[in-house]
């Protein structure tokens, strides 16, 4: 999944693909280098951003969705957390839903999916962007985020989602601790034993930045690479990234070893 943000602020490509006729080269670079899937955002969900009305992250994302549309054929993925902004990107011709709320900041959202009959990916985080990071804690981590996503997805299939169309995803970064980053990534097969496809987001985040000493987000990609070869080696089925081209080479390898 080839990440693609149309907002002034994300922390590794903020502000890069707002053109529409830039955003859909990008998104073509990606898909000729083997993405599967795009993933169009129009809010930043770093730690500490502040949330955008919808009408701003419609004004950012509906220009950018068509010409992306347009210049693409893989599945489109919508990355937000409001219902009205998921009904006009898939109206814009989006085919899934990335909601890193996993519907709980919008209860229209999973009542939406069902309708339109597209899938979503739940993700685990502890509170809001805003206030994410400060001092999480959590007596087990990993059984804690599991719960969660059990949960949301039993949600989501009461909702009318069908459990083939459910994605799960642990949130790296999204209310964690480096530790408690690392604690999930180590044991992601906890997860994947759930049953859903799983979802990583892993690219460029700030703990490949603590351990490797890095404080530029674009020099961490050897960084993400170790952590997306381990998730895919534990079972991860889609990994969110920034530089599809190198990733593409990682999960080349590391599924050819996991394969064999
Ligand atoms: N991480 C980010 C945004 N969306 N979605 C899923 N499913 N999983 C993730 O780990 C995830 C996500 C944050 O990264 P990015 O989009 O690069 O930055 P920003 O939030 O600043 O736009």
């Amino acid at each position: 999944m080839g990440i693609l943000n149309v907002t002034p602020d994300s922390f590794s490509d903020g502000g890069k693909w707002s053109d529409p006729e830039r955003a859909a080269a990008h998104a073509a670079t990606m898909v000729a280098a083997g993405a599967a899937i795009v993933d169009v955002g129009a809010e930043s969900t770093r730690p500490g951003a502040t949330p955008v009305p919808p009408e701003v992250e419609l004004a950012r994302l509906r220009p950018v969705l068509r010409a992306v549309r347009q210049a693409v054929r893989v599945p489109l993925s919508v990355d937000t957390m409001k219902a009205a902004v998921a009904r006009v990107a898939l109206a814009e011709g989006a085919d899934l839903v990335n909601d890193v709320s996993a519907g709980r900041f919008d209860a229209a959202m999973l009542r939406l999916c069902a309708t339109e009959r597209v899938p979503i990916v739940l993700m685990h985080m502890r509170g809001t962007p805003r206030t994410m990071q400060h001092a999480p804690r959590y007596r087990d981590v990993v059984a804690t985020v599991v719960a969660f996503l059990r949960q949301r997805a039993a949600v989501a299939r009461r909702a009318g989602i069908p459990r083939q169309a459910i994605v799960v995803d642990p949130g790296i970064g999204f209310g964690k601790t480096l530790q408690h980053n690392l604690r999930l990534l180590a044991n992601l097969g906890t997860l994947v034993r759930l049953g859903y496809p799983v979802a990583v987001g892993v690219s460029r985040k700030g703990f490949i930045g603590q351990l490797c000493d890095r404080p530029d987000p674009a020099s961490r990609d050897w960084g993400t690479a170790a952590a997306v070869a381990l998730a895919v080696a534990q079972g991860a089925r889609i990994l969110r990234v920034h530089d599809v081209p190198a990733m593409r080479d990682v999960l080349a390898v590391a599924t050819a070893v996991v394969d064999a």
